[in-house]
């Protein structure tokens, strides 16, 4: 399965995303991973490009939201994005915030799957769990 990956907006944190290129290919996906600083568009033109079914987004630096919440609306421009599962985690706020908030906001900005503050093989079984359920 495919899976195109990154880190959005303004965020330069790096690490987390160079994990979860690595435990996606150990899991036997087939990652194309965009990197630091990119933006909702890039990450849609490249699910385009590439027939990805999955997105994962990382976000550390807590700007995500500033950068994401536009999913509803960009997508309806992408009319093959339909069938795409997109996930975000990392830290999802900036300074605290506790997930019973934030998880709900994200889904309704689009998102299928919100981890704030959840370790990244947590999330890749909830993610497993979630395409086993739907698909
Ligand atoms: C290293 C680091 C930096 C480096 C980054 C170097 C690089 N190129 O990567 C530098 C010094 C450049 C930096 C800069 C900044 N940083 Co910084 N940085 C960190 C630090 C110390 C570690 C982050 C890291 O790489 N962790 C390693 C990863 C593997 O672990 P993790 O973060 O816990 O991630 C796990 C989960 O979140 C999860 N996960 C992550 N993504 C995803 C995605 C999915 C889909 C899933 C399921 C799970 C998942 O999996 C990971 C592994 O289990 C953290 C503090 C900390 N101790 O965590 C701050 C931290 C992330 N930074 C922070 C901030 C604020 C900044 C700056 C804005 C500081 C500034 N004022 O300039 C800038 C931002 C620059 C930018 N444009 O983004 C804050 C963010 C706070 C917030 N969200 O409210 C933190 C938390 C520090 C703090 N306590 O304030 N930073």
């Amino acid at each position: 399965m495919k899976v195109v990956t990154g880190v959005i907006g303004n965020d330069i944190h790096v690490v987390a995303n160079r994990l979860m290129d690595l435990s996606l290919n150990a899991r036997g996906y087939e990652v194309f991973n965009l990197g630091v600083n990119t933006y909702l568009e890039e990450f849609f033109d490249a699910v385009v490009e590439t027939g990805a079914e999955i997105l994962l987004i990382s976000s550390l630096n807590g700007e995500a939201e500033g950068w994401g919440r536009e999913v509803k609306l960009l997508k309806a421009k992408y009319k093959s994005l339909d069938n795409l599962t997109m996930m975000i985690g990392g830290n999802l706020t900036v300074g605290s915030g506790n997930a019973e908030d934030i998880v709900p906001r994200y889904k309704n900005y689009g998102f299928d799957l919100v981890c704030h503050q959840v370790d990244l093989n947590t999330g890749l079984d909830m993610l497993e769990t979630y395409i086993q359920e739907h698909r």
